[in-house]
């Protein structure tokens, strides 16, 4: 195959991931590349996890490290380092089962950030020092900087604030990304920062590669596999009715003069319900639309294709095995449509206000004033973490939390009197959609956001217990601004914990 690296001192420190990972030491801070399933080193962290299933098969000091990333990663990594208990902190966003279940179980500790912060909170020295930086890039130029890979995430301030570096050399990722890159050089921090000149969602403001300073590389190692790619669900009959729902909704406010004809950059999280809105506002009218989001799904690519949107900035792809298939077939074209950016600038809150995106994501449950919990199940169990969803739902014009009106074969209603850990608080939120249908809370006080809520959004089964609930707490002689009983707000959690439904008389 053709040299992916053309700078000669780099050329001299390619060697295996094992010698690579005998240099990264117990303790460490490790920032690595990887943001949802795309960009994230291969190689490495599995002979690193070898290493440390050895070491604690010897027995002695148990040997972990601190991973931090752009967001969630693959088996390759996360899997791999955490089934051989080699993880002591984790952060900011993950989604894998090992993972998950060693957060839920107390043996890993994991920090939750907005992903656009997590980078000023390493420049700021909050995670203490960075050790070593593992970043996936597609190529070395000549001159020792690099060709970034299918995710940008944090890989600028990890490969700034290392003392050493590590780079994956990816084989598998098409090199003709080249020039899809645009890595910001100018962020601060305060008192020195200045705006973030983006007043398009399309506008470069930085340079096609990331600075690398050769002196820092103590290894460069050859992969060749490509990223997880994991498929989509067809969307269900809940994601479709949801998506009408929203399409209606814009419809309406275009109609109202609250939204342009061109709506307004899209943010949309990732997942099945938000792949099918993307899909429906594909088969809708609309065209020439953008986006300003963090994660570019396949509905976006179908989007580019048929002139829906226009052009998509985001931090990284997330595709599937088609998604990518198509991607790297018509490579040229998708080129000139994304921008691929630091995810401190694809998540900007600055950018996402003046913007005035639409963000779009996903939640685990809404209460009925409009509180949203995107992360903890039954209030202590964490699925995934925040990821960027609390960057765009304040920062957006309109923020959009949409859900199934049940989970668990209905035995859970994702409409609850109060939720049991709160992301996204009831000023963040505007819209909350469940396939029954849509509370629009712009403009609404708590009691009549309550009623809009239970009424359009919550799941017939469950419908009249939250009504109860409400009048109750009404006539309960409290505060009436948001009324609640709190002897009772969090017994519905409670019930499903103990009999294994939140349905009265079960
Ligand atoms: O669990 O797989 O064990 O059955 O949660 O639920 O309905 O498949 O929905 O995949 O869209 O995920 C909030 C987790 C929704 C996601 C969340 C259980 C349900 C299932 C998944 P099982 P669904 P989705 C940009 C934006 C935070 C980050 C974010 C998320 C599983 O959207 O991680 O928005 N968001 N980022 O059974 C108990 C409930 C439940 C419940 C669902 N009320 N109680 N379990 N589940 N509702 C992207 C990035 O930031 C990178």
């Amino acid at each position: 195959t053709e040299s992916r690296i053309l700078c000669p001192a780099l050329q001299q420190r390619v060697t295996t991931a094992e010698a690579a990972a005998a240099m990264i030491p117990a303790g460490a801070n490790v920032g690595m590349s990887g943001f949802t399933g795309a960009g994230y080193p291969k190689a490495v962290p599995g002979a690193l996890a070898e290493r440390i299933k050895a070491h604690n098969a010897a027995g002695g000091k148990p040997f972990r490290i601190n991973v931090l990333t752009g967001a969630s990663t693959a088996p390759e990594l996360d899997g791999k380092l955490a089934e051989v208990d080699g993880i002591e902190m984790r952060l900011p966003f993950q989604s894998d089962p090992i993972c998950r279940e060693r957060i839920n179980n107390g043996t890993m500790n994991y920090a939750d950030y907005h992903l656009s912060e997590v980078a000023q909170y390493a420049w700021s020295g909050f995670f203490g020092k960075m050790d070593i930086a593992i970043i996936e890039v597609v190529g070395i130029r000549e001159d020792g900087s690099l060709i970034p890979s299918s995710s940008l995430g944090n890989n600028k301030t990890w490969i700034e604030q290392a003392d050493k570096i590590i780079l994956e050399v990816n084989h598998k990722q098409n090199a003709r990304m080249e020039g899809m890159h645009d890595v910001y050089y100018g962020a601060a921090l305060p008192p020195n920062r200045k705006p973030i000149m983006l007043t398009e969602p399309g506008q470069r403001i930085g340079e096609l590669y990331l600075r690398c300073p050769i002196e820092k590389v103590v290894a460069v190692v050859e992969t060749n596999a490509a990223d997880r790619n994991t498929p989509f669900k067809k969307p269900d009959d809940a994601s479709r009715k949801i998506a009408e729902h929203i399409l209606e909704f814009f419809d309406r406010e275009i109609k109202l003069g609250r939204l342009p004809k061109g709506l307004l950059p899209l943010q949309s999280g990732v997942g099945n319900i938000p792949n099918a809105v993307l899909e429906a506002l594909d088969s809708g009218p609309y065209k020439n639309l953008t986006a300003y989001t963090e994660v570019i799904q396949d509905g976006m690519l179908k989007m580019l294709k048929s002139g829906t949107l226009a052009m998509a900035s985001a931090t990284a792809f997330s595709l599937s095995p088609e998604g990518i298939e198509e991607f790297d077939k018509d490579i040229e074209f998708y080129r000139q449509k994304i921008l691929l950016r630091s995810q401190d600038i694809s998540n900007h809150p600055e950018v996402a206000r003046r913007l005035g995106v639409i963000a779009t994501n996903g939640m685990i449950e809404a209460d009925i004033y409009g509180n949203v919990n995107s992360t903890h199940v039954m209030g202590t169990r964490m699925m995934n973490g925040i990821g960027g969803s609390g960057d765009f739902a304040r920062n957006g014009y309109l923020s959009i939390f949409m859900s199934p009106s049940t989970a668990k074969d209905g035995k859970i209603s994702s409409i609850v009197p109060m939720v049991s850990h709160v992301d996204h608080t009831e000023h963040d939120v505007k819209i909350i959609v469940t396939e029954q249908g849509l509370a629009d809370l712009r403009g609404l006080a708590p009691r009549q956001r309550a009623l809009a809520i239970i009424n359009n959004c919550a799941h017939p089964d469950f419908k009249e217990q939250l009504l109860d609930y409400f009048e109750r707490a009404c006539a309960s002689g409290r505060g009436m601004h948001t009324p609640h009983l709190l002897n009772e707000a969090l017994s519905w959690h409670e019930r499903f914990e103990q009999i294994g439904t939140m349905k009265p008389n079960a």
